[in-house]
């Protein structure tokens, strides 16, 4: 055990431990920019300087680890002094003229320089910033780049490299001239990103944010000649309400419909529908591959961030990617099919708008494997922008049901939205399909939880189907790797994000270290509280089958429901 004084404050500490954490403990916050938990200490910035007795140069609390005996003091005048010198410089070097550009800014509302500049208390700015003439990188379907508003702090940098295990980001030029780019400048749209958007989660300015369709989807909502439906994710229940609350684990659901039916979508529907419908035909699918010696291990292919990556680094292995169209995907062709038919509405004049936790949704909906299945996918955090802008009293909404004919899901489709979920999913149905008998114990506790790769071994009457699940993109190639290496699976799920879909690009930013445990308890709770929690029991997909689609995997099904992807 380690003894330390800071601010005053007796301390016992393990060894190891850094000034910045240490000062946690202690409750004190000292302000940081380009120091993100979880990722590698870079140390750039400088913000977070701290004052120790006995040492002439103010050293960085998350970059200098505590020794025996140390006193710091952390907002001593010299440390505030040089903070705010600090920040002026980052500042001029970060064309943000906020007092113009604020208004109209991504991070208006959680801006990371805001805050900061309050907890140093910086009132007026003595530097003109330094405009760089970098222009603003449009060249991607799901993340914009706008250059300009770039601190350097790095951490899209580290985010994209040591979570997501990619790299598109890297530095250009020294000092006052640093830049983020990417290689040779290429754009966003012109290398290898996947469009998972953690980039934007890491991004304290707004540099980077998701292609807007905001307008476009309150354009299409005044045209009376069109039926808008829209379709929300399983995820995005679990987070709507962050930017309205300020707290994390709420389920929003019942609220979250009322708002849409609020801003006038013609029918308000669930893309857990469609995740059950994804069980159906990529459960059959996996039952057909191991009965007729087909390619396996069977790979989910309902992460679109997971799809760029497989077609980037391990194309060899596309053959192993499920056929079936992802539940966005797939609710898209059903809503122009089926759902036209049943309400008498000419194709054309429907426009299906999805609510996504994802950016890479953006990109998916744009590809041409999917024939326009979804026209506008907005992100959780646009969805909540409309709302707000809309003066809809989020929190205090009443609940309305979603719209029925494809608005009923299974418990099996709202797990779908965290890591292990479209496993567990998958498994329940397999289980009694293959086996006829109802599961004693539904819940599959060993793919559920946060660590990186869950392996799992189950027996269904004999059959022992081996299982993993990888989420994040770091996990994803480890986990390609080992199959690379010849360790033998059945079924692997591969989530792009971390936490799977409820950590996606598309979130609200949250401050809250526990994000992902809160969000992902309140999925497990919304499905422990379904009284229907199998996919094959979802009587509006029977419904579906018996006037529809007729069976799983048949002709009509693999027409609208699957596609094939390319290298
Ligand atoms: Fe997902 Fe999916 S779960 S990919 O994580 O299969 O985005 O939420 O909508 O399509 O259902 C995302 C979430 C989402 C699809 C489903």
């Amino acid at each position: 055990m380690l003894r330390a004084e800071i601010d005053g404050i007796n301390l016992e500490l393990e060894e190891n431990i850094s000034i910045l954490d240490a000062a946690k403990k202690a409750k004190i916050n000292i302000p940081t920019l380009c120091y993100e938990e979880g990722l590698s200490i870079y140390g750039g910035c400088r913000l977070c300087v701290v004052e120790i007795e006995g040492e002439e140069l103010l050293k960085p609390a998350c970059a200098t680890n505590i020794k025996d005996g140390m006193k710091i003091q952390t907002h001593s005048k010299k440390v505030r002094e040089l903070r705010k010198n600090l920040f002026e410089l980052i500042i001029a070097t970060h064309n943000i003229d906020c007092q113009l550009n604020c208004l109209t800014c991504s991070r208006a509302n959680n801006c990371e320089l805001k805050d900061i500049a309050e907890d140093i208390g910086v009132s007026k700015m003595r530097l003109d910033p330094i405009k760089r003439g970098q222009s603003i990188d449009n060249s991607s379907y799901a993340i914009i780049r706008e250059p300009e508003k770039c601190i350097s702090c790095n951490r899209c940098i580290r985010k994209c490299e040591e979570v997501q295990g990619i790299g598109i980001f890297t530095t250009a030029n020294r000092g006052p001239e640093t830049l983020v780019t990417t290689f040779k400048n290429r754009g966003m749209g012109n290398v290898e990103c996947t469009n998972c958007g953690q980039c934007i989660l890491s991004c304290p300015t707004g540099a980077l944010h998701e292609l807007y369709q905001k307008d476009s989807v309150l354009d299409i909502l005044n045209d009376e000649s069109k039926h808008v439906v829209v379709q929300t994710a399983p995820a995005v229940r679990v987070a709507i309400s962050e930017p309205f609350s300020n707290q994390a684990g709420d389920i929003s659901t019942g609220q979250m419909v009322t708002a849409l039916k609020r801003l006038g979508f013609d029918a308000v529907f669930d893309t857990n529908f469609a995740a059950d419908l994804t069980i159906m035909e990529e459960g059959t699918e996996l039952i057909n591959r191991i009965n007729n010696n087909g390619r396996l291990p069977l790979f989910t292919s309902c992460s679109p961030g997971w799809i760029k990556f497989i077609e980037h680094f391990y194309p060899d292995y596309l053959e192993n990617l499920s056929s079936a169209k992802s539940p966005q995907q797939m609710f898209g062709a059903i809503a122009k099919n089926y759902y036209a038919r049943e309400e008498g509405i000419d194709p054309e004049d429907i426009v299906v708008v999805s609510i996504m936790p994802c950016t890479a949704k953006k990109f998916e909906s744009k590809r041409e494997e999917m024939a326009g299945d979804v026209d506008y996918v907005l992100t959780t955090r646009e969805l909540a922008s409309i709302i707000k802008s809309a003066g809809i009293d989020f929190l205090n909404l009443e609940e309305t049901e979603y719209d029925k004919l494809l608005g009923v899901s299974s418990g099996a489709a709202d797990i779908f939205g965290t890591t292990g979920g479209v496993m567990e999913a998958a498994l329940r149905t397999a289980s009694e399909l293959i086996t006829g008998k109802e599961l004693e114990k539904i819940d599959f506790d060993s793919v559920r939880g946060l660590e990186g790769i869950k392996k799992a071994e189950v027996d269904i009457d004999g059959l022992k189907l081996r299982a993993a699940v990888a989420h994040g993109l770091g996990n994803a190639r480890k986990l390609m790797e080992m199959i690379k290496d010849g360790e033998e699976f059945d079924f692997v799920e591969f989530m792009a994000c971390p936490g799977g879909c409820m950590g996606g690009g598309g979130q609200p930013i949250s401050c809250d270290d526990n994000v992902l445990e809160k969000r992902q308890k309140a999925i497990y709770e919304i499905d422990k509280n379904k009284k229907l929690r199998k996919s094959h029991e979802n009587p509006y997909i029977k419904k579906l089958y018996d006037e529809y689609l007729e069976k799983p995997g048949s002709e009509i099904a693999h027409k609208l429901l699957h596609t094939k992807y390319k290298a």
